[in-house]
């Protein structure tokens, strides 16, 4: 599924994250940045232990990336140039500013990939494994927030969610489908 946002190509599709050819791909971290389980462990499987070193370097310089932040590191043995690591929130029941730092991941790993001249990146769905979020409500603002930045800044060429099983798919097209009008 597939809509046009100002001048940007905004996708969804279902696959896995680490197969993606776009100049980044953003991967769902958590603040020691030393990997983990689901996608942040699939990433660093597949993109080698380059990755793993330059997360080190940035802890070293910042100790801890905060949720809601994000920090680019090459993508190693990606077809993806770059990784954009970012820390989602954990879902504590919605009233702790859940949905601000989820739109705050989203935005900021947007932002770098702007900042960094890059024309495509890739995001799977952030903190809807681990970390808890219910899926309806990350979605949709996860795709509101995708769709806010692109009408902002028309700079990316092309954006994908990478939805790994069929009820995030489906979540992620419904939230689509009501927010583009589709
Ligand atoms: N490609 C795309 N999506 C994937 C892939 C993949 N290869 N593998 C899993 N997913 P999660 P979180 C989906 O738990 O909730 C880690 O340990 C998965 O099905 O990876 O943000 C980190 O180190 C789900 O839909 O991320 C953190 O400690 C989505 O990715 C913590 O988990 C997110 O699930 C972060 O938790």
């Amino acid at each position: 599924m597939e809509t046009i946002v100002n001048k940007t190509r905004l996708s969804l599709i279902r696959g896995d994250i680490t197969a993606q050819e776009t100049d980044a791909i953003v991967n769902a971290a958590n603040s020691s940045l030393m990997g983990g389980s689901g996608v942040d462990g699939a990433i660093h499987r597949a993109g080698g232990p380059q990755i793993l070193e330059e997360c080190k370097r940035i802890i070293a310089q910042i100790g801890h990336l905060p949720t809601g932040e994000a920090v680019i590191t090459t993508g190693g043995n990606l077809k993806a140039r770059h990784v954009i690591h970012t820390v989602g929130p954990v879902w504590h029941g919605g009233k702790s500013g859940e949905p601000q730092l989820l739109a705050s991941s989203y935005r900021e790993s947007l932002k770098l990939a702007v900042e960094n001249g890059l024309k495509s990146i890739s995001f799977p769905s952030i903190s809807t494994g681990a970390f808890g979020y219910p899926l309806k409500e990350a979605s949709k603002v996860a795709v509101g927030t995708v769709m806010e930045f692109l009408k902002a800044d028309s700079s990316l060429e092309v954006v994908v969610f990478v939805l790994f099983d069929q009820a995030t798919f489906a979540a992620y097209s419904q939230a689509l489908q009501e927010l583009a009008g589709l």
